[in-house]
């Protein structure tokens, strides 16, 4: 396993140059402001860690991978021409499809010219004279650019838990998020499987059917979806392509940035039977919107456990072995306070008898051996272990570069307690760094493609504003990012997200502040405010000349007055 890692060592400079932009990851938010930004007449480059295009899609290769967004939606609106031209061929794409698809987007807009591939951006620092970053590569390069763009994704540094005798097994090891590129061959294997979120139950159905023996390592059950996937047919695809202009507006001021319309009825406010009626439709549908059936899941403990136990209901009547069944049912959170994932055959397979349920919270892993893995009540022998055991989400890969602001502040001691910005866009200190879809926006609570398109579109006006009125520099204020940490909070309080011990409250790594990552209040109410304070002047924003005095375009000279970020809100 290769999984990103902070350099602790920096490389010699051995090459300068400048550019107006650097972006770090050619996944599609790189893409994408590669893309936006060179049509804009800026000379950028990007930088991406893999060998080619593709971000999450280049390295989670693992059986079974696939988006849970439906593919009409989970797909670039910008060029009409593209979406005309791509044909997808199931409700829900594989990933060696979407990599297709990149591969795609990056050559038919031609934007591999502008990516060096297999380069780490190691450290990246504000020159407060030069009013520019200064970022530096592994390959030790030192390029001087005016604005950085960190589009390094939510879920690109691998999690693999720090098991005593880890490094002591036998057999080989693989992270779901560093898959071999030739694929791995079960047959005949004992495979252990660790972990059991979306990565793990997409991949256990395959495994299971290739493998000799198969142990799946439980530590808490999970909520499964039945994806209902299927081939688009050709009748399918029209009606798709002919309804793209009202999909995507649908898509951009809903709360999930899918096509669908946010319900208003509570789960409370019908009767036990329609209730009961319209969560079999939605489970018979397939997929997350599930988890939407009602307004209020999200919001009410009461409503959202009538989902949670039809779920249940659900995942009792598919698996026969009662035993095995019960330690499969969630329970102690609510549903969607952990992501909820998506399956095909995921329940079923634990009537396989090739499959072994093991249940973490009865008997935790003790130890990895030279012969498999140790619980505290039994040793299992297995060839393989597969760790699907996700991410240091949302700002590990933010984290693994060195970046300093202003003042030589590093971004890892402003965000000590927890990530610091405003709309999730730049953080206070850190003059023209932008963050794409990443912390303190919708991003991970929607449809990644809706978010990255409207930062990216968003930051594009942004950077067109400055240059027709002469500022090099913008920059948030203080006052603006601590109300936006209060705001995030307040709207995740209002949810029942903290509920659940998480990813996105950063639980899932030791150490890791405790606090609800990604702006919670949906994905058109955020789009509406990011629109509201472009329309404004960038309110929360300080805007510098390079004329001005420096001192005085600082924000940390500015007065910490409060801002008021419900004044900024549409009312409806
Ligand atoms: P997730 O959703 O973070 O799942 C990781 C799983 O690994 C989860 O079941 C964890 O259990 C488990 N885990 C993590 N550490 C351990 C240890 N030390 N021992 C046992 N089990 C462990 O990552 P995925 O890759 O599946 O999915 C990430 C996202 O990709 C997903 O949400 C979609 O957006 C797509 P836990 O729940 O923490 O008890």
């Amino acid at each position: 396993m290769s999984l990103l890692r902070k350099r602790e060592v920096l490389p010699a400079v051995s090459d300068r140059f400048e550019k107006d932009v650097v972006i770090v990851g050619a996944g599609f938010s790189g893409l994408y402001a590669l893309h936006k930004l060179r049509g804009l007449g800026l000379d950028a480059i990007a930088f991406e860690r893999g060998a080619d295009v593709g971000g999450t899609w280049y390295w989670n290769r693992y059986p079974g991978a696939r988006c849970d967004i439906e593919s009409a939606d989970y797909s670039f609106s910008f060029s009409d021409t593209l979406q005309q031209a791509w044909r997808w061929s199931e409700r829900f794409a594989t990933q060696p499809e979407i990599l297709e698809y990149v591969n795609h987007v990056a050559d038919r807009f031609d934007l591999r010219r502008d990516i060096q591939f297999d380069t780490q951006v190691v450290r990246a620092s504000y020159d407060e004279a030069a009013r520019r970053w200064q970022v530096l590569t592994d390959k030790g390069q030192l390029v001087s650019a005016r604005y950085f763009i960190v589009a390094t994704g939510c879920l690109s540094v691998g999690n693999v838990p720090d098991i005593k005798g880890r490094d002591t097994f036998a057999g080989p090891s693989y992270h779901t998020g560093d898959w071999p590129h030739e694929g791995v061959d079960f047959t005949g294997k004992r495979v252990a499987v660790v972990g059991t979120g979306s990565s793990a139950i997409q991949s256990i159905p395959l495994i299971a059917q290739q493998a000799e023996r198969l142990y799946v390592f439980q530590r808490t059950p999970n909520f499964s979806l039945p994806a209902r996937n299927q081939p688009i047919t050709d009748g399918q695809d029209r009606e798709i392509k002919a309804g793209y202009a009202q999909r995507r507006r649908t898509a951009r001021y809903n709360s999930g940035g899918v096509n669908r319309i946010d319900p208003t009825v509570g789960a409370l406010q019908v009767s036990p039977e329609e209730r009961e009626a319209e969560y079999e439709r939605k489970w018979q549908e397939g997929g997350l919107n599930f988890a939407s059936t009602f307004m209020d899941l999200r919001v009410d403990a009461e409503a959202n456990e009538t989902a949670a136990e039809f779920v249940r209901r659900k995942i009792r009547g598919i698996v026969r072995d009662p035993g095995i069944a019960e330690r499969l049912v969630p329970k102690g959170y609510p549903l969607a306070a952990k992501r909820p994932c998506v399956d095909t055959g995921y329940y079923e397979t634990f009537n396989r008898d090739n499959v072994t349920l093991v249940d973490l919270q009865a008997s935790p892993i003790v130890e990895i051996a030279h012969s498999g893995v140790v619980t505290s009540d039994a040793a299992y022998e297995v060839d393989a272990i597969v760790f699907a055991t996700g991410f240091d989400a949302m700002t590990g890969a933010i984290h693994a570069i060195d970046i300093v602001g202003r003042g030589g502040l590093p971004l890892r001691r402003h965000w000590e307690a927890g990530p610091r910005t405003y709309l999730g866009l730049s953080s206070a200190g850190y003059p023209n760094l932008f963050l794409v879809a990443s912390v303190g926006s919708p991003s991970v609570l929607s449809n990644m493609m809706t978010s990255i398109e409207q930062h990216v579109d968003w930051i594009g006006t942004c950077i067109e504003t400055m240059r027709a009125t002469g500022a090099d520099t913008i920059e948030v204020m203080p006052s603006a990012e601590q109300a936006w940490v209060e705001h995030l909070n307040t709207l995740a309080n209002a949810t029942l997200f903290p509920r659940g011990t998480s990813w996105y409250m950063g639980a899932n790594i030791p150490g890791k502040p405790r606090l609800f990552m990604p702006y919670a209040g949906g994905v058109g109410r955020y789009r509406q405010l990011c629109e509201r304070i472009e329309a404004r002047g960038y309110p929360g924003f300080r805007f510098g000349r390079p004329d001005a005095d420096h001192a005085t375009d600082s924000p940390a000279s500015s007065p910490a007055a409060p801002f008021d970020i419900d004044a900024l809100y549409i009312k409806d």
